[in-house]
């Protein structure tokens, strides 16, 4: 064997070592191959660590599917600045500010919030509803004003038929309206936190 041919199966050698040290483990984790990521022992602590359908779960520092999972979701930053109701009626008969409540239709579930009375900028702080989020899902916000003694009005503010690994990882996703002809002038913000396993 000359000195080329004895190099060469030294680095086959170095190979099969290699191709072995990285087999084992019997994980589903991606194993620390000593490169510029972080997933090893001490976990992930970015997404771009993980694969393209993952992300990086903050609690438990792995990398996680982002979809066919459950996520606690939160709604917050809300405001509606429009004077009128969107079909050009005062808010209420004397004039008040508007009485507000949202409901989200996901997983062919509806779940609505508590009335907030009176105001332009309604918390919705203890607004918390736990699902399993799939890619294409379809989610829809409407806007309620509950003018008691009047029935309540609603409109569709927002209607998104898939849900993008980036916006899971993010964990938030504001909601402007996706035509402004039916109302105009509001915003919301939905969050996702994934929950364990
Ligand atoms: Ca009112």
């Amino acid at each position: 064997m000359d000195d080329t041919a004895r190099t060469m199966a030294a680095g086959a050698l170095r190979l099969v070592l290699i191709a072995l040290a990285t087999g084992c483990g019997g994980q589903d984790r991606p194993v620390d191959d000593g490169g510029d990521d972080d997933t090893g022992p001490g976990g992930c602590s970015r997404h771009e660590s993980c694969e393209e359908d993952e992300l990086c779960n903050e609690d438990t520092r792995a990398c996680e599917p982002a979809y066919g999972r459950s996520y606690r979701m939160t709604l917050s930053n809300v405001s509606v600045h429009r004077t009128h109701s969107p079909d050009g009626s005062p808010w209420d008969e004397d004039g008040g500010l508007p009485d507000l409540y949202l409901c989200l239709t996901l997983v062919e579930a509806e779940h609505c919030t508590a009335v907030a009375q009176d105001t332009n900028t309604p918390q919705f702080d203890d607004f918390v509803v736990e699902a399993v989020l799939e890619h294409y899902q379809h989610i829809e916000v409407e806007l309620c004003d509950d003018d008691t003694p009047a029935d309540p009005q609603c409109w569709i503010v927002a209607e998104l038929e898939s849900l993008a690994v980036p916006t899971l990882r993010a964990g938030t996703l504001t909601l402007i309206p996706d035509d402004p002809s039916r109302l105009d002038d509001w915003a919301v913000t939905l969050s996702f936190h994934p929950l364990a396993l």
